[in-house]
């Protein structure tokens, strides 16, 4: 995180100006958009998740942090478009029943589109009828989850057994994330793929739909 101190500061601090204005510089002088995302922002969100889980900040100064990242990461966006115009399939995202966090949520749809997916984003609080309504309507390869709080993984399985009780879970992929989730949770929960970060929820579903 010593790189991108200040950056890292800001967000912890929630001081959007700062922020976007040291994501900026960074980019001007020649950093990766990955790093400034990986070392800086998400380094900083962390922390925030710990001086919250320790009792040191609360809820409202994690929805600044919240929102100071989000801006950032609009200067990051276009940096991680890879130009390919043919889309490599549909994805149908969101984040689970109960779950309002959406910064890793949309990082990921954010580069499954910059790497070429047509991304549909169905937000947050996402119930397992809707997703499996969504699914019949607009027949996507892939239905992603995801969720960051312990109390709302549940909601993936059951979202699998609507997809199955509507008949479709055989004509899509699922994938699913977030913090709390795991390899080994996506295995019980007969998922077909399991992505720790944004960057290798790209790779998997590459490998998931058989395209490059
Ligand atoms: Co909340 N929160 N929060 N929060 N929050 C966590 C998750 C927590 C770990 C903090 C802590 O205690 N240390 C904790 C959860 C504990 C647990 O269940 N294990 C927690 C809690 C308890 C809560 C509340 C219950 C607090 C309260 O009200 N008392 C409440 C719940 C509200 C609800 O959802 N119903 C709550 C609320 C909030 C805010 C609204 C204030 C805000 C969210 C704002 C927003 O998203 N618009 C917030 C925030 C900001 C956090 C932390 C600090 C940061 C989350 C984040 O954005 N990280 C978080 C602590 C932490 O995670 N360290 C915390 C950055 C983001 C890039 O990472 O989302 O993990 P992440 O995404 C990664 C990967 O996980 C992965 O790729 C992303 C990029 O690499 N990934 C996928 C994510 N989804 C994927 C899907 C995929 C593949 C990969 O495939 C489909």
């Amino acid at each position: 995180m010593d790189e991108f101190k200040a950056l890292a500061e800001a967000v912890i601090k929630g001081d959007i100006k700062t922020a976007v204005a040291e994501t900026q510089s960074a980019l001007d002088a020649g950093s990766g958009a990955r790093d400034i995302l990986d070392k800086g922002l998400i380094a900083a969100m962390d922390e925030v998740g710990e001086r919250f889980a320790e009792g040191v900040i609360f809820v409202p100064q994690m929805l600044r942090s919240a929102k100071t990242m989000k801006e950032c990461t609009k200067l990051l966006e276009p940096l991680f478009k890879e130009g390919d115009i043919v889309s490599k399939g549909k994805v149908l995202i969101g984040t689970v029943k109960g779950d309002l966090h959406d910064i890793g949520k949309n990082l990921v749809s954010m580069m499954m589109e910059g790497a070429g997916f047509t991304m549909v984003d169905l937000g947050v609080d996402v119930s397992p009828e809707k997703f499996a309504q969504k699914t019949q309507e607009i027949e996507p390869d892939i239905v992603a989850m995801s969720a960051l709080l312990s109390t709302t993984m549940p909601s993936m399985p059951l979202t699998i057994e609507a997809l199955q009780k509507a008949n479709i879970r055989d004509k899509v992929k699922v994938m699913i994330g977030g913090a709390p989730v795991t390899e080994k949770y996506a295995h019980e929960i007969k998922a077909d793929s399991y992505a720790s970060d944004a960057g290798s929820a790209v790779t998997k579903a590459k490998d998931l739909l058989g395209v490059s």
